[in-house]
C-alpha cells in the first residue's frame, strides 16, 4: 500500500459532492441565460457583473466561486479582466466566467459571444478555440488520464495559428476551492484520477482586439468523461 497526499484524496469527488458541483452548474447556467437575455446597447460591464450577483441572490446562492467576470469588445483580451465602465456596442465580442457555490464546492464556466454578426476574423478565433477543445475532449473520452498530453492536444493546434496567446494552462480540478488539483498544464506531471472534475477553457486573446475563452466543467471516469455543463457553445449559439 502507498500513502496518498490530501489532494489526491480530495480530487475524487463522491455522489454527494459531484451533486453540489453539478447543482451549482445548474443555477450558473440559469444565472447566464437570463444575463443573455437582459443585455443591451450602452449597458456597462460593472451593471452586468451586479445584476449577475443579484441573480445568483434571487436563486438562493449567496457565495460565488469568485468575482464574476465580465468583459466587452478589447477587454476580453484580458485573461482576468475586472468589470468596469466599459459600455456594450454593437460587433463587441463579450466574455462571461462564473460561478457559484452549493454547500461550499464550486462551479467554473466561460462563454464568449458577439453582440452582433461576428467579423470574419472573430468567428475564425472562435471555431478554433472550439476546435481546440472538442480535440482535448475527443483525447479524454479515449482515455487518456494523462494532463500534459491533453493539454498539449488543444495547444499545439492552437499554437499553429496564434503562436503563444494561448496564456494559461488548459484547465483545473474544481472542488471546495475553485482552483485544486490535478492542473494541465504544458508541462504538468498530473495523471486524472477517475472521479475528479476538470474545468476545459482553451482560449486566444489578441491584445487590442479581444479574446474567446469558453469553459466546460467534466467529470472524469473510467472510461471517458461526462460533460457538466448543460450549455450551448457553438458558434451560432453565441452570435446575439
Ligand atoms: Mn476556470
Amino acid at each position: 500500500m502507498k500513502t496518498k497526499l490530501i489532494h489526491e484524496v480530495r480530487a475524487v469527488k463522491s455522489k454527494k459532492e459531484l451533486a453540489n458541483i453539478v447543482k451549482a452548474q445548474r443555477i450558473s447556467e440559469k444565472v447566464l441565460s437570463a444575463t443573455v437575455a437582459k443585455l443591451k446597447t450602452g449597458v456597462t460591464e460593472l451593471q452586468v457583473a451586479n445584476s449577475i450577483k443579484k441573480a445568483y441572490l434571487h436563486n438562493g446562492v449567496n457565495v460565488l466561486s469568485f468575482p464574476p467576470i465580465v468583459a466587452f469588445g478589447k477587454n476580453t483580451a484580458n485573461i482576468h479582466h475586472e468589470p468596469g465602465s466599459a459600455k456594450l456596442k454593437k460587433g463587441d465580442t463579450i466574455m462571461f466566467d462564473f460561478g457559484c457555490t452549493v454547500n461550499h464546492y464550486c462551479s467554473d464556466m466561460t462563454r464568449t459571444y458577439f453582440w452582433g454578426e461576428a467579423s470574419n476574423k472573430q468567428k475564425k478565433i472562435y471555431n478554433d478555440v472550439l476546435h481546440a477543445m472538442n480535440l482535448a475532449i475527443r483525447k479524454i473520452s479515449k482515455g487518456e488520464k494523462r494532463a500534459k498530453i491533453i493539454d498539449n492536444t488543444g495547444r499545439i493546434f492552437l499554437a499553429k495559428k496564434y503562436k503563444n496567446n494561448f496564456k494559461h494552462g488548459l484547465g483545473h480540478g474544481v472542488g471546495t476551492v475553485i482552483h485544486e488539483w490535478p492542473n494541465f498544464k504544458p508541462k504538468s506531471e498530473d495523471i486524472l484520477p477517475v472521479g475528479c472534475v476538470m474545468t476545459i477553457e482553451p482560449g486566444i486573446y489578441l491584445k487590442n482586439f479581444g479574446g474567446v475563452r469558453i469553459e466546460d466543467m467534466v467529470l472524469i471516469t473510467k472510461k471517458g468523461y461526462v460533460n457538466l455543463t448543460n450549455f450551448p457553445k457553438d458558434l451560432k449559439s453565441a452570435t446575439l
